[in-house]
């Protein structure tokens, strides 16, 4: 308990050492940038604000700054992992059902739940590149959803951002094309003020994109043998073990103490002496996930959020904010089934033990090459056309010194068109916090973070990307379809706060 205690405090300590130092070697370069497409400045530097918004902005920051500072239990490992359900479009059509329910999380008790085709959380839908597929959606709740296709190359009207209310019974068939390569991508709802209770109560699930390139590539591709699904979700349950999500929401993004991974609480994944792939989500409405292995070992990255990386990258230790994938090789094979081997957290909770079976199968040669990414001279010497700051805490997050307005478009850009888009993340006088900044309906290149090439691990197809306090990113980002799209933050009370804009691509 010491130890632990010891552990946040100099964690927080050097989040905030940080979180200044970022601050006064960024405010300089900032003053010199143009702004003119900006609005309501003055709201950024707190002088309007009312004592009261003060009190609370200083409240907030006390929870604040993504210390984390609810710790999360350790996974006793008494429950093996459930693998969601594998669906494949039926003729073309993929069935889903936004439902509600009751599931045994905790055993012999019953808890309210949401999910997809069931009663909690949803299965994972596989396409192929090339394929026409028709997802016919249904709100079987008794309140408003929609249907968000987090990270697919899709129209603004088959989104499923706020525009595309389902009232409750209402269907809607979505039928696109997909036009993306081999990625494992997500799907939650995006109803405007009630997306943050919608995902903490089970509505995600995956959507894995399959080509011929992940169909050739030496990868372990055993749905629920040696390639697994991970969705991190922590949840925080009342005595009775409820989701009581308006008592627990917290404005600067809603944690909990209790891990549930696919659903499953204090989760064991049992796997053969072998590669096996984990394909990792933080479906979190809030928390950072930093995955290691407790025994320190390095593990490949193979993929970002939206498709593979060049070549697998050896890794330590990963970092995911909400919304952010990652598929990752750990290699079994070298222990054996004494072996004691666990998912840890950054602050060494235990997030999933691993249970080494008997099993052996022939040793698999990993690919080295797996994809073509590249960010091209051109697109590195682009001139920026759309800047975003992004600012804030709590009720008290701007784009731009804008909050969120369905009747507002923000930005438009041309389908096709490549534009740089700068994000500077401005730190506020107490540090400010990351935002996982989202757009909608693409997938993006990171160009640059703070002026230099991103970390080799970013060199890929990225949808969310964690933005630091006093980071300025640059991304190259280009829409294949037309329509509105959402971008906003991925902590998702941030979003329902008003952390969120809109582009229209014409
Ligand atoms: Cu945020």
């Amino acid at each position: 308990m010491k130890f632990n205690f010891l552990v946040i405090t100099l964690l927080i300590s050097s989040v905030i050492i940080a979180g200044c130092s970022a601050a006064s070697s960024e405010s300089g370069e900032h003053e010199a940038m143009d702004h003119s497409n900006m609005t309501n400045m003055e709201g950024m530097d707190h002088s309007n604000m009312t004592d009261e918004e003060m009190e609370e902005m200083n409240m907030e920051n006390g929870h604040a700054s993504h210390t984390n500072l609810v710790a999360l239990n350790n996974s006793t490992g008494e429950n093996e992992l459930a693998i969601p359900q594998l669906i494949e479009p039926k003729d073309g059509v993929v069935t889903i059902n936004a439902q509600q329910g009751t599931t045994e999380i905790f055993k012999g008790v019953q808890s309210q739940t949401f999910g997809y085709n069931g009663s909690f959380l949803g299965p994972v839908i596989r396409v192929n590149e090339g394929e026409t597929v028709i997802f016919r959606t249904k709100n079987e709740l008794a309140e408003p959803t929609t249907f968000h296709w987090h990270g697919v190359d899709i129209s603004g009207e088959g989104d499923g951002g706020p525009h595309q209310l389902l009232g409750p019974g209402a269907m809607e068939d979505v039928k696109f094309t997909v036009r993306q390569g081999a990625s494992t991508l997500w799907f939650h709802p995006h109803p405007e003020g009630s997306t943050a209770e919608q995902v903490y109560k089970g509505l995600a699930g995956l959507i894995y994109v399959e080509d011929n390139n992940s169909k050739n590539l030496n990868l372990p591709k055993e749905y629920g043998v040696n390639d697994f699904p991970l969705v991190f979700q922590d949840r925080e349950f009342t005595v009775e073990k409820q989701f009581d999500y308006q008592a627990v929401r917290n404005d600067d993004g809603t944690i909990g103490d209790t891990l549930l991974v696919n659903g499953t609480i204090n989760p064991k994944l049992t796997i053969g002496k072998e590669k096996v792939r984990l394909r990792l989500l933080n479906g979190a409405n809030a928390r950072n996930y930093t995955f290691k292995l407790n025994t320190g070992d390095k593990f490949q990255q193979i993929a970002s959020d939206g498709g593979f990386l060049n070549s697998p990258i050896e890794m330590s230790k990963i970092t995911l904010a909400p919304g952010e994938r990652a598929e990752i090789i750990v290699d079994f094979s070298k222990y054996d089934t004494e072996s004691d081997i666990a998912l840890l957290n950054e602050d060494d909770a235990i997030l999933l033990p691993f249970i080494i079976d008997e099993q052996k199968t022939n040793p698999l040669q990993i690919s080295t090459s797996l994809n073509d990414f590249a960010v091209t001279d051109k697109e590195r010497n682009l001139s920026v056309t759309k800047k975003l700051e992004l600012f804030g805490m709590g009720k008290m997050v701007y784009i731009n010194g804008k909050q969120f307005d369905m009747n507002r478009i923000d930005f438009s850009q041309k389908q096709g068109d490549t534009e740089i888009w700068e994000i500077y993340n401005k730190p506020d006088a107490m540090g400010g916090m990351i935002h996982p900044f989202h757009i909608h309906g693409t997938q993006f290149k990171v160009v640059s973070i703070d002026g230099n090439e991103p970390p080799v691990n970013l060199q890929g197809w990225k949808d969310t990307i964690s933005i630091e306090a006093g980071q300025t990113v640059k991304l190259a980002v280009k829409f294949n379809n037309k329509g509105i799209y959402m971008f906003h933050c991925h902590i998702l009370e941030h979003e329902e706060n008003g952390m969120m804009g809109q582009v229209e691509v014409i």
